[in-house]
């Protein structure tokens, strides 16, 4: 019954959320924050040329928030209950995957994809 009840919370599409933060413009705030080995928001879209002010929670253990591609853009690795908010700017369109830098966690799902426009 365990087993099957995680099956359903990991394939589970109620978590699978994405924000669309394209039409707006000025510094973008955006919460995130996980449960598990999974965040809440799945895919950002946003605009090149952003300032985004990313708010990470963490639901549960330990985990951080970050983009390889933009500076500024990595939390440290939280204990529960915390939180941190991190500044940057988008400068680049593409595709990028923001994710937990904690070994093994990105590999168990704990990623989503930043979505940058031109
Ligand atoms: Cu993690």
């Amino acid at each position: 019954m365990v087993v099957a009840g995680l099956l359903v919370l990991v394939g589970s599409p109620l978590f699978a959320r994405t924000l669309d933060l394209t039409d707006q413009s000025g510094v973008k705030e955006i919460e995130i924050s996980s449960r598990g080995m999974a965040y809440d928001l799945t895919e950002i879209r946003v605009n090149r040329g952003d300032r985004l002010r990313v708010t990470y929670r963490n639901g549960g253990g330990r985990h951080d928030w970050r983009v390889d591609e933009f500076e500024g853009a990595a939390t440290r690795v939280l204990g529960a209950g915390r939180s941190e908010t991190v500044e940057f700017v988008v400068d680049r369109a593409g595709t990028f995957e923001f994710y937990c830098s904690v070994p093994g966690h990105r590999q168990a799902g704990m990623y989503g994809r930043l979505i940058v426009k031109e």
